[in-house]
């Protein structure tokens, strides 16, 4: 016997690395008193098969365009991603996408795991932690954002690779779980990513038959491999979570399969080698505690008293398998880039200007102005006109409809606008079909690949995408949606097709900005202030019916809409003692009402509101401007939930809005019915001044 260790063979490496994910998961759980270890300890040899083996990433640059994007769907397993991203030595990257020397996820990070400003939180954060492809922990988000990734992919290619230039090339893994497959919005994304033939999409499932209840059996017992056929994937099954090869087979099977999306399904066991927890769900969202953890470390022949540790060898092992490789594609690509410029300056550009989420000279060369007009148009033919020379203008912009396109007038006509479908990728309008949840998940899959994506449906079925728009707003992404039919001016569909508290509650979404135009001209304005946008998801509500276009040689103009709100008609001389406060469709409501009053002599001031997160971003100065706190004489009219106006007429204010849901009838019958005349508007007016 002699004290100095065979060297490992490259088996005992890949087993001594696959049990450091597991244990640094059980050991960050147990720490935190929080988390899921359980999967983690299941899917450790997955995602080390995945990332050391296959997958195409350069842990010293995290964000170079062309590596392979890996997507944690069932986030909740997040410890997956921090042991690997750690032992990856993964490196962080600013908001200024500079490279930092520093790690992404430290070993500290995990030891504070799930703490106060720890790189290693609850569930992967898009934006807090380097390496993190999309915010996942909502079941089925990320699957589903996953296939705007791989649409945006087969898009980029289509544009800018050429004959020896494979500028993009990169495949989209992802790990989802029972909880991801049974939700809805996995159905909708899976059955797109099928039909659009998306073959450099790759879901692994990990058929693990639990959940927080218990056995799936409890409520999921269909055959997910023949749904997935009937969507016209190409499945695959690996019996054996534990096996590296047979793992590692499946993966160069998805690889070689042309014209199909590929689910592997990965038969797996919840708390691999915990002796008493595993294949329950008491492994799936707790810490094991004490004694099962020291069983459990005894079964992976690890030292039972071992916390945090990574042995000797694995971080070298790592470096040697994705490390090498990926640093050999990134050095191999970013030479083919150099000539690619060298012969494509004006693609390449493209490519780079779209890495930073800058927009090309010119971007906004054209945009309709729209003359006086009292007739008008309504705001969604508007945005199609402006949506028509925003995109020819940005050749990266594009974007669909949940099948309303003809409604919502999203659809791009000019002439080689093309429809994306398996056999046209370069194509600019997006066919999402009836799913409206897929459509925003998948516009943040489009923007995360740094496209400038939009997605359209009716106001009312905003409802249906809220969980990814809200995403998009945790995600800080300059996503865009437009929803038209944005109020009463559905008439005759009624009210399950008139949205009334929608303004409001997103208005309540944190870092979501929500515009409601009043005339085609603001539309413009709004459009311009949205395309510069880079950290936030925007909301458009756009009427159905036509809307008076203002003569702006009469009323301010309408660049007012760049700070959310500002005053568009005065009394002569201005200092007013009303204030008539309206947004889209109600602001020619206002219009009408402030000439009555000025005739009586009273002098009031229209302020059109077509942003209230913009107006609330600007300064105090302003605000009193537009709002001067001295006039307490205040009428909001909104064709929506009044809730949440008082912020801006106070408590002597008044609401015109909806308290009730609408009503089938004709547009001008429900103007009526609810109040939304311009004598209602000016009789408020004067009762607030005592003047009635
Ligand atoms: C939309 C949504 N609903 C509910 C949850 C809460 N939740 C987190 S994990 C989980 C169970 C997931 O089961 P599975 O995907 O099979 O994960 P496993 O326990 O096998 O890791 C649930 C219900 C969630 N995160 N997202
Ligand atoms: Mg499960």
């Amino acid at each position: 016997m002699t004290n100095v260790a065979a060297p490992m063979t490259n088996a005992e490496l890949d087993q001594l690395s696959v049990n450091t994910i597991r244990t640094l998961s059980i050991d960050a759980v147990e720490r935190a008193k929080s988390g899921h270890p359980g999967t983690p300890m299941a899917l450790a040899p997955l995602v080390y098969t995945l990332w050391n083996r296959v997958m195409r990433f350069d842990p010293a640059d995290p964000i170079w365009p062309n590596r392979d994007r890996f997507v944690l769907s069932n986030g909740h397993a997040s410890m997956l991603l921090w042991s690997v991203l750690h032992l990856t030595g993964t490196r962080a990257v600013n908001a200024d996408y500079e490279r930092l020397g520093q790690p992404s996820v430290s070993l500290e990070d995990i030891r504070r795991f799930r703490q106060i400003d720890s790189k290693a939180p609850g569930h992967p954060e898009y934006h807090w932690v380097s390496g993190v492809e999309t915010t996942t922990g909502p079941l089925g988000q990320g699957v589903a954002t996953s296939v705007g990734m791989a649409i945006a992919r087969k898009w980029l290619a289509d544009r800018y690779n050429r004959p020896g230039f494979a500028i993009f090339d990169y495949d989209i893994y992802v790990v989802c779980g029972d909880g991801c497959l049974m939700e809805g919005v996995a159905s909708e994304a899976a059955s797109l990513a099928g039909h659009l033939g998306l073959d450099n999409l790759c879901w692994v499932y990990d058929n693990n038959h639990i959940t927080i209840e218990g056995q799936t059996s409890l409520a999921f017992t269909e055959d997910v491999a023949t749904r997935f056929l009937a969507y016209g994937w190409n499945v695959l099954r690996v019996g054996d979570a534990n096996d590296l090869d047979r793992i590692q087979q499946a993966l160069g099977v998805f690889r070689e399969t042309k014209g199909r999306p590929t689910l592997i399904v990965l038969d797996s066991h919840i708390g691999y080698g915990a002796p008493h927890k595993h294949d329950t769900a008491a492994a799936h969202g707790e810490p094991l505690g004490d004694e099962e953890v020291r069983l459990t470390k005894r079964s992976y022949g690890w030292p039972e008293d071992a916390q945090f540790l990574v042995p000797d060898g694995v971080r070298e092992h790592f470096a040697a398998g994705v490390g090498a490789r990926g640093a050999e594609a990134r050095t191999r690509w970013t030479a083919l880039f150099g000539s690619y410029r060298a012969k494509y300056p004006e693609l390449a550009s493209e490519i780079e200007q779209m890495q930073r989420r800058d927009l090309p000279a010119g971007w906004d060369r054209s945009l309709p102005v729209f003359p006086a007009d009292a007739k008008g148009i309504a705001g969604r033919d508007a945005s199609g006109k402006v949506l028509n020379v925003l995109a020819q203008n940005i050749p990266w912009l594009l974007g669909g409809s949940a099948d309303l396109g003809p409604s919502n007038k999203t659809t791009l006509t000019y002439e080689g606008a093309g429809s994306f479908q398996a056999g046209s990728p370069g194509g600019k309008n997006l066919h999402f079909g009836i799913r409206e949840h897929a459509m925003a998940a998948i516009v943040n899959g489009l923007s995360l690949s740094k496209l400038r994506a939009f997605g359209a449906t009716f106001f009312i079925f905003s409802d249906y995408a809220r969980p990814a728009i809200r995403l998009s707003a945790l995600m800080e992404l300059p996503t865009i949606f437009v929803f038209t039919h944005d109020a009463m001016g559905d008439g005759e569909d009624g009210p399950t097709h008139q949205p009334v508290e929608h303004l409001a509650s997103l208005r309540a979404m944190p870092g979501l900005i929500t515009l409601r135009p009043g005339d085609a001209n603001e539309v413009v304005e709004a459009y311009r202030y949205v395309m510069q946008l880079r950290h936030e998801p925007a909301v458009l509500a756009l009427s159905r019916q036509p809307l008076p276009t203002l003569d702006r040689s009469v009323y301010a103009a309408a660049t007012g809409v760049a700070r959310g709100a500002y005053v568009l008609a005065d009394p002569p001389g201005g200092n007013p003692d009303v204030i008539l406060i309206a947004s889209g469709s109600e602001l020619s409501l206002a219009v009408e009402a402030h000439g009555k009053l000025l005739a009586e002599g009273i002098r009031a001031r229209v302020v059109s509101m077509p942003s209230w997160e913009i107006f609330d971003h600007q300064t105090q100065a302003y605000r009193d401007s537009v709002l001067p706190p001295t006039v307490k004489a205040r009428v909001a009219i909104e064709q929506a939930s009044t809730f949440g106006w008082e912020r801006y007429v106070g408590s002597s204010g008044h609401v015109i809005g909806m308290t009730t849901s609408g009503a089938s009838a004709p547009l001008k019958a429900l103007q009526k019915k609810f109040g939304f005349e311009p004598d209602r508007v000016a009789a408020f007016a004067k009762e607030l001044l005592g003047k009635r």
